[in-house]
């Protein structure tokens, strides 16, 4: 099914929409948006982990990060001991990212039009896989050329307690429970908030098993 014909909210204000959450002034909560996507999402996903599989990443201090990640489009997101940055290469096999699945780039600009950003053109999609205990400390998004573009962050699989703060890594941190199937879309005034995800509990998905997947789509350059 047409994933467009499944939005009946179309016409509603944003603020109006029945399953569209405020966390700040330009950022939501789009509960469930990825699930009509999900049947042609997910073979997607699979041909882009067989290109570039999930791996570990080190930070520049030296810790081994929990999350394993991969990446496809233009850009993905690496680090090392020697930074944070964007790469046209995957540094495991010397080859490009794999291109952005066009479903991928779809989902991604809708859930931003439904956020308020229209035209969002990403660039990048960094996948981040998480199996129970794993987290992501608080951190901003700061590696980006510029901080125009708004950021699509879908998750799917077991669900995450997300830490939504504020300007400074020691402003108190909203907790919003995102569950598979779920959007976050912020950006604007809101673009460079901290944020990080309390470690996964313990359990199993129907069907994405004991792990929660996160895309993040971003404009890096
Ligand atoms: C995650 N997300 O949800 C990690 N960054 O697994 C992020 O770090 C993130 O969700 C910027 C915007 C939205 C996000
Ligand atoms: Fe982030």
């Amino acid at each position: 099914m047409n994933p467009t014909t499944l939005d009946m909210f179309a016409n509603l204000e944003p603020e109006q929409h029945p399953r569209r959450e405020q966390m700040g002034k330009q950022s939501y909560v789009l509960r469930g948006f990825a699930l009509p996507w999900l049947d042609r999402l997910l073979p997607e996903l699979e041909a882009v982990l067989k290109a570039a599989p999930f791996r570990q990443m080190v930070t520049p201090g030296g810790f081994t990060m929990s999350a394993a990640m991969s990446s496809c489009g233009t850009w993905g997101w690496t680090t090392d001991r020697s930074g944070y940055r964007y790469t046209r290469q995957d540094p495991l096999s010397g080859e490009p990212w794999p291109d952005m699945p066009e479903v991928f780039f779809q989902l991604a600009q809708a859930a931003a039009r439904e956020a308020g950003f229209e035209a969002f053109v990403p660039d990048s999609c960094l996948i981040n896989r998480y199996v129970p205990g794993a987290k992501m400390s608080l951190h901003q998004d700061k590696d980006e050329t510029s901080y125009e573009a708004p950021i699509v962050s879908v998750s799917l699989g077991l669900p995450a307690m997300f830490l939504f703060g504020g300007f400074e890594r020691s402003d108190k941190c909203q907790r919003v429970p995102l569950l598979h199937g779920d959007i976050v879309v912020w950006g604007g005034v809101d673009r460079l908030r901290y944020h990080g995800v309390l470690p996964i509990k313990e359990g199993q998905h129907p069907r994405l098993g004991e792990q929660r997947i996160n895309f993040t789509f971003r404009t890096a350059r």
